[in-house]
């Protein structure tokens, strides 16, 4: 499996052996304590996962393995995933080398794109891309090897090897799903001279002249990543994963998580709201006309899609790298303009507001105005680009998991009852 797999094969007992000292020196320490608000709340800020390929820090956005993403731009996705799996970027012969392992692995067995067909023509993108991720899991080299029976040391390697397979198919199935379900027609063959996320671009089908629209795929693929483990789609990935479920069955679980609104189904929201204010003013409002836009829809008891997150507290770094792409590559757009002066206006609407515990925008508050531009239209296919993306987080997650033979997930829940019992206000309520 390359010299990923060779890299990985050196580092492992070492972490192994690091973690197995941390826990048994230090196992009882306390890292965290959990109130009722927190319990009833989603769990939020609760520490209670290891995750170690990325931080999200509540000041400064996505650190990759030390890295700040802002320094990351310039990197190819697939450089990324090997950031996240051994905490070094590649030199250029592992680079090649990772290329052509995926290059090798990336044909899409017909079996896919039957079962892909088959779906109802209004099947969601977000669909169509977990069903092919879940199809697949019949190769999964985990299973085979499971079910033979093999040491609990080599359950990485499998993990790894299914992880390689369905990314270098990732792009090829995620384009194909866009060409059928947009009608545009056939998939489009995969073109092994181009990188990952340049070949992903070429094969969505779209005219790109200038060369920008595959930058900003590269770009696109390399900020979604990954985002720590707490997240809904890297937490469902990891707790299947943790069964024992193999990479298919896990990442394809993962990819049910984005699929919602409040996760990576908001980037289409965004756009949707960016095009209503378009709609409502005949093209860019003036600013006054978009506070009042926001204010309204406040009033309506809506959320400004694309602004706020769980555990940020600033400005997205990942956003303002799309933003800063957009002034690049086109500054006078009327949708980038509204994109841009909403990211002026509504911060200081939303802490007038004052409900938001961020008022900053998100990730997704402007990748969707530039995938507009660049002819992407469907805005409905959005989150399977985030989900190609997110897959390389997902499945180095998974492949560190098994490396460190973390257990499966099973925290206590407990019931109304027995918070009431334990605040001793259950007798006055009974
Ligand atoms: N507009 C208006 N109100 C908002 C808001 C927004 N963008 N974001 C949060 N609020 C409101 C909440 O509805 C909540 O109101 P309530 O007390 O009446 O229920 C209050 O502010 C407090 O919420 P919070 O603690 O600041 O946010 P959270 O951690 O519960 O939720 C998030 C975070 C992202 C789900 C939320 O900010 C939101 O819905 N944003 C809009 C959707 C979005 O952009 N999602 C993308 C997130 C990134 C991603 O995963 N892709």
């Amino acid at each position: 499996m390359g010299k990923l797999h060779d890299v990985l094969a050196q580092r492992i007992p070492r972490l192994r052996d690091e973690i197995h000292a941390l826990v048994k020196d230090h196992g009882a320490a306390v890292i965290s304590e959990v109130t009722i608000a927190q319990a009833f709340g989603g769990m939020r800020g609760v520490k209670g996962l290891v995750c170690d390929t990325s931080v999200v820090e509540a000041e400064t956005g996505l650190i990759v393995r030390g890295i700040p993403i802002s320094d990351l731009t310039q990197q190819l996705p697939e450089e990324i995933f090997y950031l996240l799996l051994t905490g070094e970027l590649p030199d250029a012969e592992s680079l090649a080398s990772l290329q052509e392992e995926f290059r090798q692995r990336a044909h899409v067995p017909s079996y896919v794109w039957n079962v892909l067909k088959a779906l109802p023509p209004d099947s969601h993108p977000m669909t169509m891309f977990s069903a092919a991720i879940l199809a697949m899991e019949r190769e999964s080299a985990f299973r085979k090897r499971y079910s033979e029976g093999f040491h609990k040391d080599e359950y990485w390697e499998a993990t790894l090897d299914d992880a390689l397979t369905l990314l270098a198919r990732l792009p090829a199935i995620a384009a194909g799903i866009y060409r059928i379900h947009t009608g545009k027609g056939e998939p489009l063959p995969s073109n092994s001279k181009l990188d990952w996320g340049a070949d992903y671009a070429s094969m969505l089908g779209l005219p790109d002249p200038t060369g920008d629209f595959r930058n900003f795929i590269r770009l696109y693929l390399t900020l979604h990543c990954d985002h720590e483990g707490g997240n809904v789609s890297a937490f469902t990935c990891h707790t299947v994963g943790s069964a024992l479920s193999d990479a298919f069955y896990a990442v394809s679980a993962g990819m049910n998580g984005l699929a919602g609104p409040l996760h990576g189904l908001a980037n289409q929201e965004c756009l949707h709201f960016v095009l209503g204010i378009r709609e409502a003013y005949n093209g860019v409002p003036t600013d006054a006309q978009l506070r009042d836009y926001v204010w309204q829809t406040l009033k309506d008891g809506r959320v400004i899609p694309g602004y706020g997150h769980a555990v940020l507290r600033v400005t997205d770094p990942r956003f303002t790298a799309f933003h800063e792409f957009g002034r690049r590559v086109c500054p006078a757009d009327e949708i980038f303009r509204i994109v841009d002066r909403l990211f002026h206006l509504t911060p200081g609407i939303l802490k007038e507001h004052g409900k938001i515990k961020d008022p900053w925008p998100n990730v997704d508050a402007g990748s969707g105005a530039l995938l507009y531009l660049f002819g992407l239209t469907e805005f409905d296919y959005y989150t399977v680009l985030f989900g190609v993306s997110r897959a390389l987080g997902m499945c180095a997650q998974l492949v560190l998991n098994r490396a460190l033979g973390t257990p499966i997930t099973r925290p206590k829940s407990v019931s109304t009852k027995w918070i009431l019992r334990t605040i001793g206000t259950l007798a006055c309520i009974a």
